[in-house]
């Protein structure tokens, strides 16, 4: 079995990063460790959340697994809380990737504008970051800041894709993954590119009108479960594109507030068989 550990906050309300990543992750039959880098009562999108920033703690958390020896298959980073923090999980990268891959949601905005508390500082810290990553999978809001490309809203063209992959592969990993790309009316979905091997591939799925909060997340744990038990990362990416899909499909039709998330959890049976039935749904 293989273990991935996950670098991110844990936000108690709202459905995002550790409360997405470690049911999804483990119903992918990964195991699933955890270094929690900020409690937060939501997340940030309600307004003046309670926040507990667990920087300090870090160091002594590594160095208690350097003791007992543990090793990761995978290590996924998401949304991290300061500049310091980058600074400190490079270091941890370094420290513990071993043979593993190395995979970064560089979580910062969305709609083209930077989240409660991120500064433009932040965004070319980030870009760096990026440079740790055997993959990266920003959404167009992320891709462009960190690019310093002018956001146009979500629908390009195939060559202004390729031409944004090629940009984020330049930041020093690999493969880059951009999501929430839309190429035709009705489709959602995401464009990947491997800068070694030139292959660049398009996964769209069926686009349900409206906002949906927490579904980057959803995308990047999809992603990582499917890396971690050996899928490439197109096969990866299609899986992930059509669990986040059909976890939007469940919510639109809730009349529920929608800062709370998105409902993936009666969707989880599709992953617990490796994904074969999200096969015939696209
Ligand atoms: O879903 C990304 C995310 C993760 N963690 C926190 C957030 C957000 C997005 O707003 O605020 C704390």
């Amino acid at each position: 079995m293989k273990r991935i550990v996950t670098v991110q906050d844990i936000s108690c309300v709202g459905r995002c990063s550790l409360t997405v990543a470690l049911p999804i992750i483990s119903a992918m039959g990964v195991e699933a460790s955890v270094l929690p880098t900020a409690l937060l009562s939501s997340h940030t999108l309600f307004p003046d959340p309670a926040i507990c920033d667990l920087t300090q703690q870090i160091p002594a958390i590594t160095r208690h697994w350097k003791s007992i020896g543990v090793t990761f298959d995978g290590i996924y980073t998401g949304y991290l809380g300061s500049m310091e923090q980058l600074d400190i999980i490079s270091g941890f990268i370094d420290e513990f990737r071993g043979d593993g891959f190395v995979f970064i949601d560089p979580v910062m905005g969305d709609h083209g504008r930077l989240y409660a508390g991120f500064t433009p500082e932040y965004v070319r810290r980030m870009a760096c970051f990026c440079s740790k990553g055997d993959v990266i999978v920003p959404n167009i809001t992320e891709a462009c800041l960190m690019l310093e490309m002018e956001y146009i809203g979500d629908s390009y063209t195939e060559s202004d894709l390729r031409q944004i992959l090629a940009g984020l592969t330049r930041l020093g990993a690999d493969k880059a993954v951009l999501t929430g790309v839309s190429m035709e009316p009705g489709r959602l979905g995401a464009a990947g590119y491997d800068g070694k091997s030139g292959e660049y591939f398009l996964c769209m799925g069926d686009r349900v009108e409206g906002t949906f909060h927490g579904t980057g997340d959803i995308f990047a744990s999809v992603c990582v479960g499917a890396l971690a038990k050996g899928d490439c990362l197109r096969q990866a990416v299609e899986t992930a594109v059509g669990f986040t899909a059909e976890s939007i499909r469940r919510t639109a039709g809730e009349q529920r507030d929608r800062r709370f998330g998105v409902n993936f959890e009666q969707a989880l049976p599709l992953l617990t068989d490796g994904g074969n039935s999200l096969e015939f749904m696209k």
